[in-house]
C-alpha cells in the first residue's frame, strides 16, 4: 500500500483567487486537488487544513470509493458546498495520484474516450447589442461552435454577466458590490437581443443564455416560450432551483430546454429535476460537488432519464478541476456540453499543462493523471486578496437573487 504522507492547503492569487489540495504519498506521488469556492475560499481551505488533512495521513491513497465515503459518512452533517468540495479535492487529488501510478490519463480510468473531444461554449457578452454583435464574431473567429450571449439591461447596473475587459470576473471588490435588478426590464429586453443575434448571425452555432436564477416559475415560462424561436440551446437555472417542483411549471409551458445545478453540489439536489424530466442538462461540477466518483453517478443516474451534462466551467474554477472536468466529460456516454471560460493570463504562470483547445473543443491531457502541474515557488507569490460576489437589489432596495 502506498499511504497517504502529506496533505497540504495552498492558496493562491494569481488575479484571482485558488485554494488547491496537494496530497503526497509515502513513495513520493503528488496528486493535486481543486477546493475552490468563489468568494467563501477560506472556509474550504480551513476545512481540509483543520479538519480533513489528520484524517488523511497513513490511510491508502489507492482506494478512492471508501475515502468518498469515509469523508462524506464520516462527517455526520450532511452535503453543503463547502463539505463537498472539500471532499471533492481530496477525490482529484487521488484520481490524479492513480492516473500517475497507472501511467495512464484520468479518462482512460472512467472507460476511455467515449468521443473525439469535448464540445465547449465560452462567453460572449456587451454593454449594449452593438458590443455584443461585435463580442460574438470575435468568438466564432475562435472557432467556438457554441456561445452564450448576456447584454447589460438598459437601465439596470450591473447586469450579471457582462464581460469589463478580456474576462467576466463577478467577484472583483473586497466586499460585496451591490447592483440593481428589474425583472419587467430584463423581460422586455433579453428576448430581443437573443432574436438579433439569430438575425445576424444565424443558427449554426449553439446559442444559450444564462438567466442566473431571477425570475419566478411563471416568469420564466414566459421567458422560455417568448425565446422559442430563436431555439436557445438552453435557458439557464431560470429560476433558483431550492424547490425542484418549480420546474414543473416552466416545463409545461415551454419548450425551451433548460440547464440547472452550478450553485448545488450533490446528487440528492437533482434527484427530482432528473427522474422526473423536469430539465434537460445538469450543470453541477467536478469542484463542487464532490469530484470524479460522485459526479460519475450523478452523469450515470441522469442517463437513465435521458438528461445530459452541461457542466459548470467558470473562470473560478481552477484549471486543476477544470482539467477533471475534461477527463470525465470524455469518459460518459450522455456528455452534453462543457463551460469553458478560459482565465486570466496569469493563472498559466501556477498551473502548467492541461487540456488543449481546438476548433470549439476540448481534448483532455494525455500525460498519466490530470495533467496538471502546479508551481508552488511562483504561487506563492500571490497572496490571496478578498473577493466577494456581488449582491443584486430590486428597484424598491429589497435582497434578490443574484
Ligand atoms: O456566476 O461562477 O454560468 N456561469 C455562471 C458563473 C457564476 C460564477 C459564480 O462564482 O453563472 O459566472
Ligand atoms: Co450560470
Amino acid at each position: 500500500m502506498d499511504a497517504i504522507a502529506s496533505a497540504e492547503v495552498l492558496v493562491t492569487c494569481p488575479a484571482r483567487n485558488f485554494v488547491t489540495l496537494k496530497i503526497t504519498t509515502v513513495d513520493g506521488v503528488v496528486g493535486w486537488g481543486d477546493a475552490t469556492l468563489n468568494g467563501r475560499e477560506l472556509a474550504v481551505a480551513s476545512y481540509l487544513r483543520d479538519h480533513i488533512a489528520p484524517l488523511l495521513i497513513g490511510r491508502d491513497s489507492a482506494r478512492i470509493e471508501d475515502m468518498w465515503n469515509y469523508l462524506f459518512r464520516g462527517v455526520y452533517w450532511r452535503k453543503g458546498p463547502i463539505t463537498m468540495t472539500a471532499i471533492a479535492a481530496v477525490d482529484m487529488a487521488l484520481w490524479d495520484i492513480k492516473g500517475k501510478v497507472a501511467g495512464l490519463p484520468v479518462y482512460q480510468l472512467l472507460g476511455g474516450a467515449a468521443r473525439d473531444g469535448v464540445l465547449v461554449y465560452t462567453h460572449a457578452s456587451g454593454t449594449d447589442i452593438g458590443s455584443l454583435m461585435d463580442d460574438i464574431a470575435a468568438v466564432k473567429e475562435r472557432g467556438f461552435k457554441a456561445i452564450r450571449a448576456q447584454t447589460a439591461v438598459p437601465g439596470v447596473e450591473g447586469t450579471y454577466g457582462v464581460k469589463h475587459g478580456k474576462y467576466y470576473e463577478p467577484a472583483s471588490t473586497s466586499l460585496p458590490e451591490e447592483q440593481s435588478w428589474s425583472t419587467e426590464a430584463y423581460l422586455n429586453f433579453a428576448p430581443t437581443y437573443l432574436a438579433k443575434v439569430r438575425e445576424q448571425f444565424g443558427f449554426d452555432f449553439h446559442l444559450l443564455h444564462d438567466v442566473h436564477h431571477r425570475l419566478t416559475p411563471m416568469e420564466a415560462a414566459r421567458f422560455g416560450r417568448s425565446v422559442e424561436d430563436v431555439k436557445l440551446f438552453w435557458m439557464e437555472d431560470p429560476t433558483p432551483a431550492d424547490n425542484q417542483e418549480s420546474f414543473r411549471l416552466i416545463r409545461s409551458h415551454t419548450t425551451t430546454p433548460v440547464a440547472v445545478g452550478e450553485v448545488l453540489s450533490s446528487i440528492w439536489d437533482i434527484q427530482h429535476l432528473v427522474s422526473e424530466q423536469l430539465i434537460d442538462y445538469i450543470r453541477l461540477s467536478v469542484t463542487h460537488a464532490g469530484g470524479i466518483t460522485h459526479m460519475k453517478k450523478v452523469f450515470s443516474f441522469a442517463e437513465l432519464y435521458q438528461v445530459r451534462s452541461g457542466s459548470h466551467g467558470p473562470s473560478d474554477i481552477s484549471p486543476v478541476g477544470q482539467a477533471a472536468a475534461i477527463h470525465l466529460d470524455m469518459a460518459i456516454p450522455n456528455f452534453g456540453i462543457q463551460e469553458y471560460m478560459g482565465y486570466p493570463d496569469l493563472v498559466a504562470d501556477v498551473f502548467h499543462g492541461g487540456p488543449t483547445y481546438e476548433d470549439g473543443y476540448l481534448h483532455p491531457s494525455e500525460v498519466p493523471g490530470l495533467g496538471i502541474d502546479y508551481d508552488e515557488e511562483v504561487a506563492a507569490k500571490f497572496e490571496y486578496a478578498p473577493k466577494y460576489l456581488p449582491v443584486a437589489r430590486r428597484l424598491d432596495g429589497s435582497v434578490h437573487d443574484w
